[in-house]
């Protein structure tokens, strides 16, 4: 059975998410940076939609998705990021569902006003996304009101989604959001998990 492989490109915020559920849980595995718009990208060989993360399994199986992995992770390592209990643990994928909505809209407002010509930019898309991006960061702030973590008294999957969402709007918004501005309680919650070196070593880079 070979080493678990995980392909990444340093810049997803849903790698992120993967790449720090498995650091906390000790999970012993390699790196793969497969940017998956390059033309000589690998991805779609091992997941039909050319989406990263995909996590190979030592048995060398595909399983892509990060919220697929985040729950394949839990079965393979005894450092729990998830409760137990099926309702209590629909409580925390309902904020994963939430944080990685904030992270579609940010990618897909990244790619209208970045890549997108100007002249072909469609303003009635960009306030749309920006819509769910507000309302999404308005709701993770009443949720977690001035609690440590997003669920119970552990830090867990539901803190990695945010943190992970977070993270990836201060690295492609800077100029013109300032979300810490904005979300002060999400601004201390992201600032005090910045402690932990999974969050700090998984920082995305351009
Ligand atoms: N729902 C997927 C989303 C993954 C995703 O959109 N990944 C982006 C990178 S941030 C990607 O690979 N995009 C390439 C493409 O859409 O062709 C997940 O949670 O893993």
């Amino acid at each position: 059975m070979q080493k678990h492989k995980l392909i990444v490109s340093l810049t997803s915020p849903y790698a992120r998410k993967v790449r720090i559920a498995a650091l906390e849980k000790k999970i012993d595995f390699e790196m793969v940076v497969d940017v998956p718009w390059n033309d000589d990208t690998g991805v779609p060989q091992k997941n039909p939609l050319g989406k990263v993360p995909v996590w190979l399994t030592g048995d060398g199986e595909a399983i892509y998705d990060s919220r697929v992995i985040t729950e394949y992770l839990e079965t393979i390592a005894s450092i729990k990021l998830f409760p137990d209990n099926p309702i209590e643990r629909i409580k925390v994928k309902q904020i994963e569902a939430l944080a990685d909505g904030i992270m579609d809209a940010s990618l897909c407002l990244f790619a209208e006003r970045k890549k997108r010509p100007k002249e072909l930019q469609h303003q009635w898309w960009i306030d749309r996304q920006f819509g769910k991006v507000h309302r999404g960061l308005a709701e993770l702030e009443k949720i977690l009101g001035d609690k440590m973590y997003f669920y119970g008294t552990e830090f867990g999957v539901a803190d990695i989604a945010v943190i992970s969402a977070l993270g990836y709007i201060g690295l492609r918004f800077s100029e013109d959001f300032t979300w810490s501005d904005q979300y002060p309680t999400l601004a201390r919650f992201y600032s005090s998990m910045m402690r932990r070196q999974s969050v700090k070593e998984t920082v995305p880079v351009i």
